[in-house]
């Protein structure tokens, strides 16, 4: 059985990946930083069935030693510092992570063993100010946050590595994805846990910035699988992964805020400490390619999106309320 190394399987798209791989029947091995405390939530259901290791993309030893420990078949880069606004305030070290850490982790897959296949978590925040509607794997980067500089990095290394010595290397430039799984600070989430905490009566106001940006938003599972698909392929090579949609963030709350039966401009105040230095206004991509070549397709709508992540952040507060966690008194 195939062995996969899959960095950031704390985060939302490895806890994903880490159950698609063991249902393929892989070995996983997660590579995760030390911490003072854990923070396992996403992945202490399967925590039994994986491997862990502790390693860093600061660290090009760790990296080297997991992959002569292990032998992975396949390794997925999906750690990074993934929120832009911390891009802006944390710039070096975003850097460090999201564009050094890629070439520590093809470095040390070029010394270990060349013939592991490698995946890279690219991102449509590397179009930016986009040059072309919607976006392809062709269309040409202006990335517009240290974060995005920071991916167009990972993905051009990936490239370059590939080209150079010839690793099985591909680079999945992936539109927006969401869960319930997603970090609360992203906007998805921040509006369906607002949803729920308003509904119960727990909260009675939620702050946002910009309103107005489009993203083309899809649903994570679809994307993790994705991911695999490119690394089965005969030749390595780099997808976009969106749904070809895209919609606003008003867009969004008002799904979501319309899934509780609620009316989102009764709660919502816009903040200007919440705007970006530079903002991101118009994504959507074309998955064209990986229709044809990979046979991906999403399964979820946006309305479904927003409601199935509504519905569990209900389920969770509600939980909170009946354990005498939250209650409206402490609003
Ligand atoms: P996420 O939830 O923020 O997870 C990021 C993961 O990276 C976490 O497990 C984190 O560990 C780990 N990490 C951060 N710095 C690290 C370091 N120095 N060494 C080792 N691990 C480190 O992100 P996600 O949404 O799952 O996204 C996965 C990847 O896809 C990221 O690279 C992201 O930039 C990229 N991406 C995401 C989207 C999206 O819409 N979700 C779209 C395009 C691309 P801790 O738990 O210790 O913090
Ligand atoms: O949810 P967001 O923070 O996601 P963003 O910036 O698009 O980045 C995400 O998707 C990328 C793929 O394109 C990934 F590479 C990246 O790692 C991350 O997963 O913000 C979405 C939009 C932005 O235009 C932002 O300005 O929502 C707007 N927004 C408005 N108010 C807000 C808020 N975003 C956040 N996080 N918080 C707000 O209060």
């Amino acid at each position: 059985m195939p062995t996969a190394l899959v960095t950031g399987i704390t985060g939302q798209d490895g806890s994903y990946l880490a159950e698609l791989l063991l249902k393929q029947g892989y070995t996983v091995v997660g590579m995760v930083r030390r911490t003072s405390t854990i923070n396992f939530d996403r992945i202490r259901h399967i925590q039994q069935e994986i491997e862990i290791v502790q390693g860093d993309l600061l660290d090009q030893m760790s990296l080297i030693s997991i992959l002569q420990d292990y032998r992975p078949d396949e390794v997925y880069n999906l750690a990074a510092q993934s929120f832009v606004p911390t891009s802006f305030t944390q710039p070096v070290l975003t850097g460090e992570f999201t564009a050094l850490g890629v070439t520590r982790l093809l470095d040390a897959i070029r010394i270990v063993d060349p013939s592991i296949r490698f995946y890279q978590a690219s991102s449509s925040e590397m179009f930016g100010k986009v040059r072309e509607v919607p976006q392809t794997e062709d269309t040409a980067f202006f990335p517009r946050s240290p974060y995005g500089v920071a991916k167009v990095y990972g993905h051009w290394i990936t490239v370059n590595y590939r080209e150079s010595y010839g690793i099985y290397a591909c680079s999945g430039i992936l539109f927006n994805h969401e869960s319930p799984r997603r970090g609360l600070e992203f906007v998805t989430h921040k509006i369906t846990n607002a949803v729920a905490k308003i509904k119960l009566g727990l909260s009675n106001e939620l702050r946002l910035g910009n309103l107005d940006s489009r993203r083309d938003w899809g649903y994570a599972p679809d994307y993790v699988r994705a991911m695999w698909l490119m690394l089965q392929q005969e030749e390595p090579d780099d997808f976009v992964i969106a749904t070809g949609e895209t919609h606003s963030v008003r867009d969004f709350l008002e799904v979501a805020f319309g899934h509780a039966e609620l009316d989102w401009q009764e709660f919502v105040v816009q903040d200007d400490s919440l705007y970006r230095p530079a903002e991101v206004d118009l994504l959507v991509g074309d998955a064209s390619k990986a229709g044809r070549k990979l046979g991906w397709e999403p399964t979820v709508s946006f309305a479904e999106l927003a409601r199935l992540m509504v519905k569990d952040d209900l389920e969770y507060w509600r939980q909170q309320v009946e354990q005498g966690l939250a209650s409206p008194a402490t609003l």
